[in-house]
């Protein structure tokens, strides 16, 4: 079934985003351009029919605008996770409140087990978990029993070069599927049809599928081509700002 959200939620970047965590070495992004970016994202997900909750900006934690890693919104329950990097995982202590506007089914990730929702795709019924720095074998275990208990159902995938399972690869709808680099030949993914997104457009494959459109980062042509081509209505927004900081378009929004 194909998926249809209603809502969003997302956090204005704090300025202390220039302080967040980075291993993209291209700099430190511009508080004020981020801004504008982060209004245009806004902007892109009204037009695909969200209803976009804009939480205020959290000066205590660098990265907390990028809020898809604190929570993955099902259609059953809400988990609100624990995250692997240890600047954010207070980020998660806002969570509760705000997801209990919205869910009345709310789990957790406990210790030992760690969990980012970049590492969790969303296809279906069906949620593929990546194993990365962040998210471990015991938080992907938690989660895999807490879909079951809401009948549905996770499986892992394993993780080399890239942050989050997400950095790499999207699930488009339609059985198709972005990826680039480790995931390209995944056995796990051998069943979708694979749009190969190029090495030199990588950061692309982090793009997202909103009800009738796809929102894909400006400046990359190659990528946006592929999924015109594909059929999909692309709507692009700039985020270089956040790409500094390792983040992409699904990183900046809880969809559901
Ligand atoms: C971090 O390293 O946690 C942030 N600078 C970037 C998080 C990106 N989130 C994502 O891919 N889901």
């Amino acid at each position: 079934m194909k998926q249809q959200f209603k809502n969003a939620i997302v956090r204005k970047p704090c300025r202390n985003m220039v302080n967040g965590l980075s291993e993209a070495n291209m700099g430190k992004p511009n508080y004020k351009l981020a801004c504008n970016q982060h209004d245009q994202y806004i902007l892109a997900l009204r037009s695909c029919g969200l209803k976009v909750k804009v939480l205020d900006a959290d000066e205590q934690f660098p990265d907390s605008c990028f809020i898809e890693d604190v929570a993955l919104c099902t259609p059953h329950c809400v988990v609100i996770t624990n995250p692997g990097a240890a600047s954010r995982k207070c980020e998660i202590d806002m969570m509760l409140p705000i997801m209990q506007q919205f869910y009345s089914n709310i789990e957790r990730i406990h210790d030992p087990g760690t969990l980012e929702a970049g590492d969790v795709m969303m296809v279906g019924n069906h949620y593929f978990i990546g194993l990365s720095e962040r998210t471990n074998e015991a938080g992907a275990g938690q989660l895999i029993s807490l879909l079951e208990k809401y009948k549905m159902q996770g499986s892992i995938v394993t993780l080399e070069k890239v942050l989050h399972l997400k950095t790499g690869v999207a699930y488009l709808e339609e059985n198709t599927m972005l990826a680039c680099g480790e995931f390209v030949q995944k056995p796990e993914f051998k069943d979708f049809n694979i749009l190969e997104i190029p090495e030199e457009e990588s950061y692309a494959a982090n793009c997202i599928r909103v009800n009738e459109k796809v929102i894909v980062p400006e400046g990359f042509p190659k990528t946006k081509k592929i999924i015109n081509s594909a059929g999909f209505n692309v709507v692009e927004v700039e985020v270089s700002e956040f790409r500094k900081l390792d983040g992409g378009l699904s990183c900046l929004s809880l969809r559901f």
